[in-house]
């Protein structure tokens, strides 16, 4: 049995009591879909009662932590040096069309750096939790990446632009240059579950433009610490702020990284 920190025990509760909501509130989606409205509103007021409840939950463990949530934005605590960085639903598109694939997530970050993180997928009951420096983990299960160092036998995740994105060519052409040299690139919908996934070796590599510090923060750490590299597609390390991510087992990250680059200054 891994041994869960009374960190790791406080945000592995908190996921467990706003998912058991969101599941039954799942369960409601396949009904609304018939409906004429749709379940448009009803997604959304789901999306924010599991916020509330995560909100409810950590406060009650740490009452002076600050937090930077989705739904809500930043809520300033008396300790502005620990910040809970939170989604309560990340995958709101697939939840909405009744796919069952999407997470809860929630990252600790101490000064300016990612501490711990928990990303939870209530439907095949999947906890993934990682604290800086004690490895990574999926339920009692120590995970790593994978070791895959070919590109021809990886497998990669992305995430594809949708209306309102202003990124189209420049992920065409990453698109292109990837799936003519791998073993293939999935598109499942939700960045934190792309690198839990990772984490567990089930990916080799993901790579995303556009995403917020909420859809990273909890896989950044699980990343890091089943011994995957993580940085910005151009190799700096301000993914929170650029909302670029480049994220690989630990043989993968200069040949993604040098195609999706070159992939860039062809189009530009
Ligand atoms: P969300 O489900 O919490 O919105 C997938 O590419 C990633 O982009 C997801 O983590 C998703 O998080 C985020 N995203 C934000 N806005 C989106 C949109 N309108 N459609 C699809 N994904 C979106
Ligand atoms: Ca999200």
């Amino acid at each position: 049995m891994a041994h869960r920190s009374a960190l790791i025990n406080v945000m592995v509760a908190a996921a467990q009591k706003a998912s058991r909501k969101l599941l039954r509130d799942f369960g409601e989606v396949e009904n609304l879909q018939v409906s004429k409205k749709g379940p448009a509103d009803f997604v959304s007021t789901a999306d924010k009662t599991a916020e509330n409840t995560l909100h409810y939950e950590l406060t009650k463990a740490r009452p002076k932590y600050s937090f930077l949530m989705e739904e809500s934005g930043e809520v300033v605590g008396s300790d502005t040096s620990n910040v809970w960085i939170i989604d309560p639903l990340d995958g709101t598109t697939n939840f909405l069309h009744g796919l069952p694939h999407f997470a809860i997530s929630i990252g600790l970050q101490r000064d300016s750096e990612m501490l711990a993180g928990v990303i939870y997928e209530p439907v095949h009951d999947e906890m993934y939790w990682a604290e800086k420096g004690q490895g990574a983990h999926l339920n009692d299960r120590r995970i790593r990446v994978s070791a895959r160092s070919k590109m021809e036998e990886s497998l990669f995740a992305t995430g594809i632009p949708f209306k309102g994105a202003r990124n189209h060519p420049e992920f065409l052409a990453h698109l292109e240059a990837v799936m003519s040299v791998s073993s293939g690139v999935r598109r499942f919908g939700s960045a934190a579950l792309d690198l839990a996934y990772l984490a567990a070796g089930r990916y080799d590599g993901f790579w995303e433009t556009g995403l917020s510090p909420w859809d990273m923060a909890a896989g950044i750490v699980i990343v890091r610490e089943a011994g995957g590299y993580v940085t910005e597609i151009s190799g700096k390390n301000k993914m929170m702020q650029s909302g670029s991510i480049l994220a690989t087992n630990d043989r993968l990250h200069s040949p993604l990284g040098k195609l999706l680059r070159d992939a860039q200054k062809e189009i530009s």
